[in-house]
């Protein structure tokens, strides 16, 4: 049984004038597809083609002899995240536990907002930057390098932004700053 690529919970043009269309057909349709593409070839016939994408990527973290299969499982998950992380007319503090909880684990959503533009900006090269929960309940920001990601490190992901070059580079050019510094503002999809 293959994966397939998940439907995007709103129109490829519904993010804009953050994030265009244009980026958005080749992020999702190009991108993304081709991560689900691949993982589908790579694990044809293999002990991983019945397995889900949580397990693949636990499995095969760290394990060089699977590099290929984790990229490609880990970037299924992270992009099927990542469009889950954002919506139209979004962006702006959480409500309720999750505010709570970010102030009282990171002293204040400003300071959250600071850390978490920090990490996305001083990652360097591809990846991802995080806010993730570990198994005590405690908040963190993280920044994973490539496909990297919380499931790896047995954390708990709760919100994502994808500062891959592709992610960015057709309305912002190499202006990674401004990009989540809008996804921040504008774009950020709350969990719950
Ligand atoms: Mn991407």
């Amino acid at each position: 049984m293959a994966f397939e690529l998940p439907e995007l919970p709103y129109a490829e043009n519904a993010l804009e004038p953050y994030i265009s269309k244009n980026t958005i057909e080749f992020h999702y349709g190009k991108h993304h597809r081709a991560y689900v593409d691949n993982l589908n070839k790579l694990i044809a016939g293999t002990e991983f083609e019945h397995k889900t994408l949580e397990q693949i990527v636990a499995e095969t973290a760290g394990k060089s002899e699977y590099s290929a299969v984790f990229n490609n499982a880990a970037q299924a998950w992270n992009h099927a995240f990542f469009w889950n992380c954002m919506m139209p007319a979004g962006g702006g503090e959480p409500v309720g536990e999750l505010k709570e909880k970010i102030v009282c684990d990171f002293g204040s959503y400003d300071k959250f907002c600071e850390d978490f533009l920090n990490a996305a900006v001083s990652q360097f090269g591809s990846g991802w930057a995080w806010l993730v929960e570990d198994k005590a309940g405690r908040l963190s920001v993280m920044k994973t390098g490539n496909a990297d990601n919380p499931l790896a490190h047995g954390l708990k992901a709760l919100m994502t932004v994808d500062v891959w070059e592709h992610a960015y580079y057709l309305d912002y050019q190499n202006r990674r700053v401004d990009f989540v510094k809008t996804f921040i503002t504008n774009l950020i999809k709350w969990p719950g």
